[in-house]
Parts: C-alpha cells; structure tokens; sequence
C-alpha cells in the first residue's frame, strides 16, 4: 500500500543548483578573495559529486590541481560552505528559485489524502528550510514528518544512507513508499534503498542513466501544463497525481 512520498530536493522540488548552488559557491569565493569561479558548464562536471564541500574536494583534486593547498584545507572548505550557505539562503529569502511545476499540488494532494511525507537530501538542512519557508511558508516544514539532510549520514547519494536513515526514522517499508528524484546519484541512492522512483529531468540531468525509474518525466505537470514522458508509461494521464502515482506504485 502507499503510504508515502519521499522527495529530494535540489534539482526536484526545484531547479537549485544552476541559478542557487552555483551563484553561491561562486559568491563564497570572491568574498574569501578566491578567483575561483564555477562555471555553468564546469559546474555540469562538478555535479558528480553531491555535496557541497565533497563538491569543493572533488573541484580541487580534478580541476584546480595548481592550488596551494593550506595545511588547514578541510577547515578552509568549511569555513566556505558557510559563506556559500549563508548566499544561498539569502538567494533563496528573495524568491531566486520558484519551485517545479506541479511540486505544490501534488504536496497539497498528497497532505490532503493523508500521506506521509518526507524529504532525503544532500544539501545542508538550512537550505532546506529556507527553501520551504520561501515557496511554500514557514508552516510547510511540518508538512514533513522527517527532514533527511546534508552530513546526518556520513556517505552521501549515490549511497543509500540518507534513505535508509528516512526510511527507519518513519518505520517504513521501502515498497510502502515513493521516492521522487532527479539526478542518477538520486536514484541510485533511492533505489539503493529498494524504493521505486520518479524521475523528472533537468538541464543538467537530461543524459542521465535512469535504469529501473518508474517512469521518466520533464516535470510533474500540471493540468494545464502536461508533462512529456521521456520514458517509462504515462497510462494517458498528462499530469502527475495520486491516481498515477497508485498505478506506478501498484506496477
Ligand atoms: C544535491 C547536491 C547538493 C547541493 C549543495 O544533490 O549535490 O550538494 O548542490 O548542497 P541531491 P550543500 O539533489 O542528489 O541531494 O552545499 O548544502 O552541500
Ligand atoms: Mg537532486
């Protein structure tokens, strides 16, 4: 039976990282006097590892391999993913980042009906709430019975952790739930977890292996605005509902 929806959030809920993450990261370094500077496109390569101070590792040890290192290089990267947070919340309380079609009916669908809700994520929980608080208001973070977030588990997606830790906090059975994703080290973690997953795609996940998804789509749709199916069954419907989600779930 399902009894809930498991949502990530960069990338799903909304298109963060291009016009959120990014212009952060890139905001961070200038005001630590860095010429670091993440390009759309360099920031595309960047995003194989989730995380955003994995992400700074990940540019230092692949793309910027000149830099002189400081003896203190892990507190140098903490110390800018603060400043990088503290960009991106304030990106986020000034209304940068609209959420994803069909993101709101599907949550207000879903609350109404009585399912449980709950969000696994890479990012830091600050980021998280700044997001809700700014799209949906402050009360919306309720609406989620558990908030999976940035370093409570220490293996970041494609690892399974942050699902399994959701899964067990609710005291769940993966086959009792959803989850929605939108990149592959999403779904390898959420089916790393035995969960079925959605996909909905975006610029910079387009390409993406999505083996095993539900089913594939632009965005969730709504019903003025129908989604495209990239793959997988859209049993005719062109927007994403409880309905759909029952067949996908029941398939
Ligand atoms: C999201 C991420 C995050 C953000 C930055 O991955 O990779 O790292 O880019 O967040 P997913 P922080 O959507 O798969 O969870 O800087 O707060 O770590
Ligand atoms: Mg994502």
């Amino acid at each position: 039976m399902l009894k809930a929806l498991i949502f990530d959030v960069d990338g799903t809920l909304a298109d963060t990282e291009k016009d959120g993450h990014r212009v952060a990261f890139n905001a961070a370094f200038k005001e630590a006097g860095l010429d670091w500077e993440w390009s759309v496109e360099l920031y595309d390569k960047l995003l194989a590892v989730t995380g955003g101070k994995e992400r700074m590792n990940y540019y230092l040890d692949h793309f910027n391999t000149e830099f002189d290192r400081p003896e203190n290089l892990q507190e140098m990267i903490a110390a800018l993913h603060n400043t990088k947070t503290r960009h991106y919340t304030e990106l986020l309380a000034k209304g940068a980042i609209p959420l994803r079609p069909g993101v709101k009916r599907l949550l207000d669908e879903a609350r109404a009906a009585g399912l449980r809700l709950a969000i696994a994520t890479t990012t830091t929980p600050e980021n998280v709430t700044a997001l809700l608080e700014n799209t949906l208001g402050k009360e919306s973070i309720d609406w989620f019975e558990v908030i999976a977030a940035g370093d409570i588990v220490p293996a970041k997606k494609p690892a399974a952790d942050i699902y399994d830790w959701a899964l067990k906090e609710m005291q769940l059975d993966a086959a009792d739930c959803l989850a929605f994703e939108d990149s592959e080290n999403g779904i390898k973690s959420s089916q790393g977890a035995g969960l079925k997953t959605i996909i909905t795609v975006n610029d910079y996940t387009l390409s993406h292996d999505f083996s095993g998804a539900a089913i594939v789509l632009d965005n969730l749709g709504e019903p003025d605005q129908a989604f495209s199916v990239i793959s997988g069954d859209g049993y005719g419907k062109s927007f994403v509902d409880l309905v759909f989600l029952s067949q996908l779930h029941a398939t």
